[in-house]
């Protein structure tokens, strides 16, 4: 697991030592910051678990730091405060904070808290992954799709850069089933998924969007780009072997449809076009790869 790291805010000098201290004695990476402008540049920079921050500073104070954290970064805020009484756990709280100690802070219950924030981090990121993955092919689910897709068009229009998409959909799958049952269709949907995700570069993503359907998303790729991995994960199914029947060797192949976004449409006719293209690819016999392109519209692009 990566190294914990922690970012202490504090504008006394002596306490944010000794705290720099302690953490880096327990074996958590630190970081130092004397104010809350300072806290801000050093999260730039770094990337960061859990900010420990006092309230009372002088410019930014603890509770304003944290608000503009989680605003912006998927960090953790634990704040800090003496007996005075002038700050609230609920104001803490509702401006994103995980946790809340008084000063002068008791180093093992400050250890315990750090713990526990990390522990219910580590719980949340998984939880959060596991509601974007479909279960059988690990890749994400169609619900992640709709919510990546709409950015990346918003990526795409801003940067007017290419973004390609391939709907892919195994053929006579149902005959397969049929034949060698449930359990050997979800063996094959698995290594399917394996497939599309080694064909695949980092910046790509790849869904499961239905039952035996697949999509990657292709950003920064025109429809030249995306046809040569089309061919690939084409190719790598139907060199692919599998042995429901451990004796007998099958071959499943799979058909593409693949197209590229056109700048002024909407997500949805982006996958009716690439659905069309499936469908043709079909249609065409299958184990084939079919591609249509948006349409240009003249009076438009003349306009720019
Ligand atoms: P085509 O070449 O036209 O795509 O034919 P097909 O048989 O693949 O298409 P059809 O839509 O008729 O059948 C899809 C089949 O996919 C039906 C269903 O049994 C199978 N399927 C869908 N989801 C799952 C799943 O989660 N596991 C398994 N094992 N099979 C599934
Ligand atoms: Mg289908
Ligand atoms: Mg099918």
């Amino acid at each position: 697991m990566d190294t914990v790291s922690i970012l202490i805010v504090d504008d006394d000098d002596a306490i944010r030592f000794l705290m720099n201290e302690f953490v880096e004695m327990v074996g958590y990476k630190a970081f130092m910051a004397s104010s809350g402008e300072e806290a801000l540049e050093v999260l730039k920079e770094n990337v960061v678990d859990v900010v420990l921050t006092d309230i009372m500073m002088p410019g930014i104070d603890g509770l304003e730091l944290t608000g503009k954290i989680k605003k912006i970064y998927d960090v953790e805020v634990i704040v800090m405060t003496g007996y005075s009484g002038d700050y609230s756990y609920e104001n803490a709280v509702d401006k994103g904070a995980s946790d809340f100690v008084f000063k002068p802070v008791r180093f093992e219950e400050l250890l315990l808290r750090i713990k526990r924030v990390l522990k219910e981090r580590r719980l949340r990121k998984e939880l959060q992954k596991l509601a974007i993955t479909d279960g059988l092919t690990k890749l994400y689910n169609s619900r992640h799709f709709y919510h990546q897709s709409e950015m990346e068009i918003e990526r795409c229009k801003r940067h007017k850069h290419p973004l390609s998409l391939l709907i892919m959909d195994i053929d006579f799958f149902k005959s397969y089933n049929d034949t060698y049952g449930h359990l050997a269709g979800d063996k094959v949907l698995s290594r399917i998924g394996w497939i599309i995700r080694s064909c695949l570069r980092k910046s790509d993503s790849a869904y499961r969007y239905g039952g035996e359907e697949f999509i990657a998303l292709l950003p920064e790729t025109g429809i030249d780009d995306a046809i040569p991995v089309a061919r690939r994960i084409r190719e790598a199914v139907e060199h692919e072997a599998f042995y429901p029947e451990h004796d007998e060797e099958v071959h499943i192949t799979i058909s593409i449809g693949v197209t590229e976004f056109g700048m002024r449409e909407k997500l949805k006719s982006f996958i009716k076009r690439s659905d069309d293209a499936l469908f043709c690819a079909k249609q065409n016999g299958r184990n084939r790869i079919n591609c249509i392109m948006p349409q240009i519209d003249i009076d438009q692009s003349d306009s720019e």
